[in-house]
């Protein structure tokens, strides 16, 4: 689980797989460094709690799926790219992407510059892809890139290779910018997902960093998931707990691995290649085979699984959905 099945007890966040951040990728365009891709990835296609498959509809109508950039250092956002959905009458889906910028970025955006509207949402192998100006955007099903043997993490952490995601999908909000939207220089980014309630939006969850939410907030899950990486250094204690737990660290050791995880912001400096857990995150790199290391103080240093195949070598970079 990157950030699949973050909810209670391997659940989905408020109850809904379409709600369910998983994974969020930030890298160079390849061989177009003037621009960069940002990929937000959420809906698992199955779940573990309970077991089997989610609903077919990508996204949920009416949510909010944001990607929150922070240009100045100080954990709060200052651009935002908000995505919304629609269900046609049709049963096909079509998103409008609208992008905020000052003080308004760090709330809930539900309004501002549309700067896609009414992309059609993907559900079979084609990929469509909706360009406006300099920029472009995919949204829909596509092949789950993270790579994980879920299994052996249930099995006492005895990992075989065996990829649990090998043939999983996910729906993905791929984004082409310019540099220059970004602000062109290192940026703090994450993604979060928003329902809309009777006392307006919720935040359903959050996450910039991979693997580290499903493992480490322990009994303040819930917190952890409503929470914003301003006010993260609350989670020190609790994430410290469970490294000294799970690694058998020392508890001044564990606060000082606990504080280089939070807040959890995905660092990215555009003008630099990517590699996690050092600048951004492509959609190779190995995140599980970062973490492990971490959560176990060194006793486990990956799990024998590698990137999938099945990678485009252009936009939208994901593969076509598994059948
Ligand atoms: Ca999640
Ligand atoms: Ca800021
Ligand atoms: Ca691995």
């Amino acid at each position: 689980m990157s950030h699949h099945s973050s909810g209670p007890n391997f659940g989905f966040p408020r109850g809904d797989a379409r709600l369910d951040l998983t994974d969020f990728y930030a890298f160079p365009k390849p061989a177009d460094p003037g621009k960069s891709i940002l990929v937000f990835n959420v809906h698992p296609s199955v779940g573990l709690n309970p077991p089997g498959p989610t609903t077919k509809e990508p996204f949920a109508p009416g949510a909010l799926y944001e990607i929150k950039i922070d240009t100045d250092g100080d954990a709060i956002a200052d651009i935002s790219y908000s995505v919304r959905f629609w269900s046609c009458d049709d049963g096909k889906q079509i998103g409008t992407l609208c992008r905020v910028q000052g003080a308004a970025a760090a709330r809930p955006c539900d309004e501002g510059e549309i700067i896609v509207k009414e992309a059609p949402v993907s559900t079979g192998q084609e990929a469509l892809v909706t360009k406006t100006g300099d920029c472009r955007l995919f949204v829909g099903w596509r092949s789950d890139p993270f790579f994980f043997d879920a299994n052996g993490l249930f099995n006492k952490m005895q990992f075989t290779g065996d990829d649990f995601f090998a043939d999983k999908n996910v729906c993905s909000i791929v984004l082409e910018l310019p540099n220059s939207a970004l602000g062109n220089k290192e940026v703090g980014l994450w993604a979060r997902t928003l329902e809309k309630t009777g006392e307006g939006w919720i935040q359903a969850e959050r996450g910039g960093r991979p693997m580290q939410a499903v493992f480490l907030p322990g009994e303040q899950r819930e917190a952890y998931l409503n929470g914003a990486p301003v006010d993260d250094d609350r989670f020190i204690g609790v994430f410290a707990h469970e490294l000294e737990h799970t690694g058998g660290y020392t508890p001044q050791d564990a606060m000082a691995v606990a504080r280089k995880l939070l807040p959890d912001i995905l660092s990215y400096d555009p003008h630099r290649p990517a590699s996690f857990p050092h600048n951004g995150r492509t959609l190779t790199d190995d995140a599980v085979d970062v973490f492990l290391p971490i959560l176990t103080n060194g006793k486990v240093t990956g799990d024998m699984v590698g990137p999938h195949s099945d990678l485009l070598d252009e936009f939208p970079y994901l593969g076509p959905p598994h059948d």
